[in-house]
Order: C-alpha cells, then sequence, then structure tokens
C-alpha cells in the first residue's frame, strides 16, 4: 500500500510524517525541519496512523528526522494552550501514539542524529533499537522548563539509563553526547555521522527476515516478562517460548540449521 493510494496516510504526510517503502522495512519520517521535528498534536496523531496502517508487507520499521536534528521534543508553542485537564488528555494522546510505535506490529529502529530531547528522547525510547550517530545529544530539558515528561518518559527512559541518570538529567539539565548516551544505555549502536539512517535500515532489513512471532515475543512478552515477579516470569516465558518453537517456521529454520545450510554464529 503506497501513501498515495491511503487516505490515512495521506493525512499523516499532510501532517508531517512521510511513510516510504524499501523493502519489507517501513521509513517513517519526521518531516519538520524548520521546528526542528517538534512534535505538534497533529504529529503526534500522524505517528499513531501511520503505525497503526504499516502496509502489510512491512517486517520492521526505521523511524528517522528531516533536517538536522532527530526531534526536539515536544511543540511548545501549543503548551501555552492548556489548562490541567487538558494536559492529562494530551499525556495519554501521547501514551496512545507511543505505544503503537513500541507494541505495534514489526520491532522499529530509531536512526538519531542532533537533538534527540525531551519528547523526541520519549519516542526514540519507545523503539526497540536506537542507533545513534556521532551528532546525537540526549537531553530532557522538561526540568528546565518547568514541566515533566508526559509521552511515556518516566516508564521508558529509566529502563535504558535507570532512574538515578533520568533524574540527574531532569534536575540539572545534563545534556549526554553520542559516546555517553551510548555507555549509559540510550543508544545501542553508535556510527560515524551521517550513517545512523543506513544502519538502521540495515539492522531493520536483518530484523525483517526474523520469524514473525520471534518478532512479537520480543516487542510484546520480553517487556512483560521483565516486569512481572521472577515466578510469573518464568511461567510466561515457557508459554511464549513453547508457542514460539511450535511454529513451522521454527521448525523449517531448526532443520536447515542441523542440515548445514543455516549459518553459524560468527564474531563480527
Ligand atoms: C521549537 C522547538 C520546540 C525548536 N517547540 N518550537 N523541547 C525543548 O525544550 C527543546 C527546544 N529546542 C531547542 O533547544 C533547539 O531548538 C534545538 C537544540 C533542538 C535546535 O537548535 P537550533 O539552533 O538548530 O534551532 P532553533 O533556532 O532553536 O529552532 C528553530 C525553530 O524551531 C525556531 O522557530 P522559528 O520560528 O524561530 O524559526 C524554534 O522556536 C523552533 N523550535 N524546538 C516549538 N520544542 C509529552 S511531553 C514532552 C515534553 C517536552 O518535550 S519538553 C522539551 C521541549
Amino acid at each position: 500500500m503506497t501513501q498515495a493510494s491511503n487516505p490515512i496516510l495521506e493525512r499523516a504526510a499532510a501532517n508531517g510524517i512521510a511513510l516510504e517503502m524499501r523493502g519489507a522495512v517501513a521509513l517513517v519520517r519526521l518531516c519538520r525541519p524548520g521546528k526542528r521535528n517538534a512534535l505538534n498534536d497533529g504529529l503526534i496523531e500522524a505517528l499513531r496512523d501511520v503505525f497503526q496502517n504499516l502496509p502489510p508487507e512491512a517486517g520492521a520499521a526505521v523511524i528517522h528526522g528531516e533536517g538536522n536534528h532527530f526531534c526536539a521534543g515536544l511543540d511548545l508553542s501549543e503548551l501555552k494552550e492548556r489548562d490541567a485537564g487538558e494536559g492529562i488528555h494530551h499525556s495519554r494522546s501521547w501514551h496512545v501514539a507511543l505505544n503503537a510505535v513500541a507494541q505495534g506490529r514489526v520491532p522499529v529502529v530509531a536512526a538519531l542524529h542532533g537533538a534527540v530531547v525531551g519528547g523526541g528522547l520519549e519516542l526514540a525510547s519507545a523503539c526497540q533499537i536506537r542507533v545513534a550517530d556521532d551528532s546525537t545529544f540526549f537531553a530532557l530539558p522538561e526540568g528546565t522548563r518547568g514541566i515533566f515528561v508526559g509521552g511515556g518518559g518516566s516508564v521508558r527512559i529509566p529502563k535504558l539509563i535507570g532512574a538515578a541518570r533520568m533524574t540527574d538529567m531532569m534536575l540539572t539539565g545534563r545534556v549526554y553526547d553520542a559516546q555517553e548516551g551510548e555507555r549509559v544505555g540510550l543508544a545501542q549502536y553508535l556510527v560515524p555521522t551521517g550513517n545512523a539512517l543506513d544502519k538502521a535500515i540495515e539492522l531493520a532489513t536483518r530484523i525483517a527476515t526474523n520469524a514473525p512471532l520471534t518478532n512479537f515475543a520480543l516487542m510484546h512478552a520480553l517487556p512483560r516478562i521483565a516486569e512481572q515477579p521472577a515466578d510469573h516470569g518464568l511461567f510466561t516465558e515457557a508459554l511464549i517460548s513453547s508457542i514460539a518453537q511450535a511454529a513451522p517456521e521454527a521448525k523449517a529454520r531448526v532443520r536447515a540449521f542441523l542440515e548445514g545450510k543455516a549459518p553459524k554464529v560468527q564474531k563480527s
């Protein structure tokens, strides 16, 4: 399905989210470079719509930003118009959109460069994999602006770097550069400036060849197991692993290895 033939995707494109298929990889681009891809209501809605309506041929997705920055976070010009009640619903609308990324149908790789700040870091943390290039910097300026994260950041970011580091970022305005970001766990990959998108596409292309049930288990079972008490987690693991290994695709892949037709694990 192309953007031109799908009214939902056409509306998303008009609101600043472009979708392009690259083989089995859905390339999702934030297209508001003049405002550093700041996320206004239209963009958040478009993000939700795109991830809820990925073409059936998509086996993985990449999200990236146009211009010199990945994303400057919440569009602060919209903040001043909101009272407390509206603020709650606004935050919930981000939760829905970012859940569509985190717990959609396919794994998502974020290609990061420049500013990954505030809601931009919340968006990146909703992705399964983050690839940063050397120009990337991470910050949570909410503390400085007198506000709080509202796009799931307080749930997802401590899982990446721990509550202590997130608290420090918000209390002091600390900015992590790309190297520090990778070291503390904000990104799993670090590449030279300008190479994040290519690396993200390479990873997503590989991810798209996984058995769909494996990808499903990693997106939907693992995060839940990680939050369960150990005894419940072990039980859930037994269930999901038996479902995955019973699939015909798993049997075919294991057979291929045993017959010497599948690659061995190798040092990179
Ligand atoms: C914006 C925004 C924005 C840029 N909302 N308009 N996020 C922040 O606090 C980060 C605010 N932004 C910045 O610190 C800088 O813009 C950047 C480091 C990201 C980029 O700097 P630079 O020099 O490349 O761009 P600029 O000149 O600062 O901005 C270019 C334009 O984008 C300018 O508008 P113009 O009309 O004057 O050209 C900026 O006003 C505009 N712009 N960032 C609105 N964020 C769910 S809760 C999440 C809570 C948060 O995310 S709070 C953190 C918000």
